[in-house]
């Protein structure tokens, strides 16, 4: 296999395995390769939505997607520009953390992508807990937090009270590599357990800040034919969108997790 390092912070880009090739026993190997780099991204592939799924059941089981899919493959949605202000995940994030038990990772293949921007940016959670003062570390360990898709269901129009929730660690343990990480983002995390929100405001906006810092960043410039994969347990994302009108369609999948521990 011919790799190289995405970046400092983050990201392993394979560039010659085709992924309709692995099987049962490479998954093991390039998931020690995951859960190190934290995404992984496989140059040049020609999937169809099925080679994209069969290659994703190698990882776990699929997770239905709320917002519907595409004909004949319900867990794979497409995700199209659709213009600046209606994009929704242009902000950092880790997906659908107000789930009891949010996806571990999410899987894009690209099919059309624009000639320049449209980049997928990337933060190393890890790293962001590591630089924590050990005073903070004593105090942030074994504190939950809740997160809300209220915002969301806003922006679509449904009932905010009934908008989805859960309450996490806002350290939380890999449970295959056992490494730390923060686990919070601006979009979804609404106040500590038992805090109010006013009060749990200044020391989140505080860890906002502190987790997206540029030594922890990393971006992917996406080429037609790129599957890409990231591990929600220890990365914050957000799409970037500076390309205008430019066409880009991206087919997208999510591993069920478990419970943030
Ligand atoms: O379109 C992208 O670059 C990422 C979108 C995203 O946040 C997601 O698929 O979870
Ligand atoms: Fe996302």
């Amino acid at each position: 296999m011919r790799t190289r390092l995405m970046s400092a912070p983050l990201g392993l880009v394979i560039e010659n395995l085709d992924v309709k090739d692995v099987g049962r026993s490479e998954v093991t190997e390039l998931n020690e390769l995951f859960c190190r780099h934290k995404v992984l991204v496989f140059r040049d592939q020609d999937l169809t939505p099925g080679d994209q799924r069969e290659f994703a059941e190698l990882w776990g089981e699929l997770v239905p997607f709320p917002y519907g899919g595409l004909k004949g493959q319900p867990n794979i949605v497409e995700l199209r520009n659709r213009g600046k202000r209606q994009d929704v995940n242009q902000h950092w994030h880790t997906d659908m953390s107000y789930e009891v038990e949010p996806p571990k990772l999410t899987m894009l293949y690209a099919i059309e992508t624009p000639e320049i921007g449209g980049a997928t940016a990337f933060a190393n959670q890890n790293l962001a807990y590591a630089d924590l003062s050990p005073g903070l570390c004593q105090i942030l360990d074994g504190v939950f937090a809740r997160h809300s898709a209220e915002d969301l269901a806003r922006l679509f129009g449904a009932d905010e009270k009934a908008a989805a929730q859960a309450n996490h660690p806002i350290v939380r343990t890999h449970d295959e590599t056992g490494e730390k990480a923060l686990y919070l983002c601006k979009a979804f995390t609404k106040n500590f357990c038992d805090w109010s929100r006013e009060e749990s405001k200044p020391m989140l906006d505080y860890l906002f800040e502190h987790s997206v810092r540029p030594e922890y960043q990393a971006r992917h410039e996406w080429r037609p034919g790129d599957l890409l994969m990231w591990d929600n347990r220890s990365l914050l994302h957000y799409a970037v969108h500076d390309h205008g009108d430019q066409s880009r369609l991206l087919h997208r999948l999510q591993i069920k997790g478990s419970r943030p521990l």
